[in-house]
């Protein structure tokens, strides 16, 4: 390269520029299996919170149970945080033990 190419190239002068927007960090919210919680309950939530029809939400449900973890969607923090608290305050009222959480992507 020439020299001007050179110090152009080191000054970071020849990068595209790009629009600064940040994608925000995204969170998977997890279904925990349990014991006690009723089938029926998980596939409520998962329309519920996740948007989820009747097939993909029993579908999950059935893939938390086999397995022990599932995802139910994948949000921003502050709109996973809020799905985890309305689930985990939902259970509760009924008097479940189910247990849903974030975790980074
Ligand atoms: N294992 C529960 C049962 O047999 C069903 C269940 C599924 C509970 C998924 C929690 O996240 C869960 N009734």
């Amino acid at each position: 390269m020439s020299d001007k190419g050179d110090r152009r190239q080191q000054a970071g002068l020849l990068e595209k520029p790009r629009p600064k927007t940040k994608r925000p960090p995204l969170y998977k919210v997890l279904m925990l299996n349990d014991d006690y919680t009723p089938m029926d309950f998980v596939v409520m939530v998962l329309q519920r919170y996740f948007n989820k029809d009747q097939e993909e939400a029993t579908r999950i449900m059935l893939a938390v149970h086999y397995h022990g973890v599932g995802v139910c969607g994948v949000y921003p923090h502050e709109i996973a945080e809020t799905k985890v608290n309305q689930v985990m305050s939902l259970a509760k009222a009924h008097g479940h033990p189910l247990q849903c959480v974030m975790e980074k992507e």
